[in-house]
């Protein structure tokens, strides 16, 4: 099925200048980036991104975390896109992920995990919504 997902870059990597890197991974798995933004998350589109944690222990470093820098937002297309950028992404915790994935070359930690992706079809669409619209 041809999908669209939305990947977030995540702050601990556009500090560390790995854009480019993480943007050919997904190139050259032929998915298409068919919106990009660079920009510095606020608080209260950070919260609304992440509102299934909202009231866990980590939620607030989660947010502090996401809003410190900029991040690259970006739509990607393509068959199953979904769940291809989540296997190049790997598992969320950079320790547990396989080899050559996305986290598991430049994840730092579990919080700080470098990438985001939508997790199903319905989560695409609303993030789309809380980040594009
Ligand atoms: P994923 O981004 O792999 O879909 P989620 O949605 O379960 O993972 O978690 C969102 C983010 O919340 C993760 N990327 C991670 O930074 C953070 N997170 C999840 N679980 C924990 C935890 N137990 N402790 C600290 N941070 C966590």
């Amino acid at each position: 099925m041809y999908e669209k997902t939305v990947v977030l870059i995540k702050p601990d990597a556009v500090e560390r200048n790995l854009i480019g890197k993480i943007l050919s991974e997904y190139e050259r798995n032929d998915l298409k980036i068919s919106d990009m933004n660079l920009m510095t998350a606020s608080k209260e589109t950070t919260e609304a991104h992440y509102a299934e944690h909202k009231g866990k222990p980590f939620f607030e470093r989660l947010v502090a975390y996401l809003t410190r820098s900029p991040i690259v937002v970006l739509v990607i297309e393509g068959e199953n896109a979904i769940s291809r950028v989540r296997a190049l992404n790997g598992t969320t915790n950079p320790a547990d992920s396989g080899d050559n994935t996305i986290r598991a070359l430049y994840g730092l930690s579990l919080s700080e995990n470098t990438v985001h992706s939508s997790d199903s079809k319905e989560s695409a669409e609303r993030e789309y919504a809380i980040w594009f619209e």
